[in-house]
């Protein structure tokens, strides 16, 4: 494939942040990639966008772009990303890719990928799958439905980032389906119980609840048993505890810990039990982040008190190989969010995949709280066969990706 142009501009995502998008063209139709921001960043997470600005990032794309496009450089399989990566080293040699941003370097790679699909006339996924594979199935979704943390602006919120619901059901569309079923009888009944509740959402349209962090749990298991009775599925529920945000030295600082008691501080020790007992009372299938992100033996210890519950690092690992080599090392997890911007290269993000696959870690492919219509990650999920996507239940950023898998689904059948 030969670009005939290749350029980037500035966007704004859900949040009304700058952000970065690359179009290409190629046989003479026009494909677009764009990059999501996250706010609640793990501290090793690669640089955004370049330390000279965004404007940089820009001019930097449309250099490169006009290199690509006057030496015919041919991009036919995935590893031809590999020309651009050293194009970029060549520059920017720095370790957090911070003299061009990793989402600069994700928002090209998408846009490339998209056109050597496009170029062979496939789609994404099909182009990530390779000929000759079995029929892939479609990722479970894992929805936002009530959230706080950095992800809230108001004074009372909740403590835990993100309250999750992962519908056990065969088909994608079920699970979609249930998933908006959830979201509205939780948002019926957080009328009745939360009397400050103002009907805010968070950034991820999630609920924006003012319930201590165990009333909400108690909720949502009401929740789980009205989709019981009504639909006969299993709701699986989890939470993104985003716990190096609580952290305040060494202390884990509570601010809406139960009803009767606000405020609340946990040492290591008391933080390990608290999440033990949480995951058994209220029968928790999936814990991200639940020991802040240098705390490789937290993970452990929890790990080895909860051996049936996914405890996944996101802050922890992002999405960076080292990192993810030192937790499957350490035991810290069994599960493992793949953000691709956190490392920028997709070629590093496929690393990081195929070694999860080898040692039987649960992959869960994820947006960011600030997000764009792009729908990558959702052919990511399908062509390298993710087994979990987490963006969110409603918002149309977050419908762009859900909308993309409900269709591969059809075409898929
Ligand atoms: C997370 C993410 C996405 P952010 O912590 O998992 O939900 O948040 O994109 O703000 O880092
Ligand atoms: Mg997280």
């Amino acid at each position: 494939m030969q670009l005939t142009n290749l350029s980037a501009r500035k966007i704004l995502n859900s949040r009304k942040e700058e952000t970065i998008a690359v179009v290409a063209e190629v046989k003479g139709k026009k494909i677009e990639a764009s990059t999501p921001n996250g706010k609640s960043r793990g501290k090793h997470e690669v640089r955004d966008f370049s330390s000279r600005g965004i404007d940089f990032s820009v001019s930097f794309i449309n250099a490169l772009g006009r290199k690509l496009v006057a030496e015919k450089t041919e991009f036919e399989k995935f590893g031809d990303l590999e020309q651009v990566e050293k194009f970029v080293r060549r520059y920017d040699q720095t370790r957090d890719l911070s003299f061009v941003g990793g989402n600069t370097l994700f928002a090209l790679e998408s846009a490339l990928l998209k056109a050597m699909a496009l170029s062979q006339e496939q789609e994404l996924w099909e182009f990530l799958l390779g000929n000759g594979k079995p029929k892939p199935s479609l990722p479970r979704p894992l929805g936002n439905c009530i959230g706080g943390g950095m992800h809230v602006n108001q004074t009372r919120k909740i403590d835990f980032q993100e309250f999750l619901l992962l519908p056990k059901t065969k088909h994608f569309f079920d699970s979609y389906f249930i998933n908006l079923q959830a979201y509205k009888i939780a948002k019926d009944l957080l009328k009745q119980k939360d009397k400050e509740w103002q009907g805010t959402l968070t950034d991820e349209n999630a609920l924006a609840s003012t319930l201590d962090n165990e009333s909400a749990l108690a909720l949502l298991q009401e929740v789980r048993q009205k989709i019981k009775d009504k639909f006969d599925i299993e709701l699986e529920l989890g939470i993104d505890m985003a716990a190096s945000n609580l952290l305040r030295g060494k202390i884990y600082k509570y601010k809406n810990y139960s009803s009767t008691k606000r405020e609340k501080n946990l040492t290591k020790e008391e933080q390990i039990n608290y999440v033990t007992d949480l995951a058994e009372k209220y029968s928790l299938s999936y814990i991200e982040d639940p020991l802040h992100e240098e705390d490789f033996d937290g993970f452990h210890r929890l790990r080895k008190k909860i051996p049936d519950v996914l405890v996944c690092g996101d802050d922890l690992t992002t999405t960076n190989l080292e990192r993810v080599q030192k937790a499957i090392k350490s035991n810290a997890i069994n599960a493992l969010i793949i953000k691709p911007n956190q490392i920028g290269s997709l070629i590093e993000t496929k690393k990081v995949v195929d070694l999860a696959k080898k040692h039987n870690i649960t992959l869960i492919i994820s947006h960011r709280s600030g997000e764009t219509m792009d729908n990558t990650i959702a052919h990511l999920a399908v062509g390298w066969q993710i087994p979990i996507i987490k963006t969110g239940i409603l918002g149309k950023e977050r419908l762009a990706k859900l909308n993309e898998l409900l269709r591969i689904e059809r075409r898929i059948k």
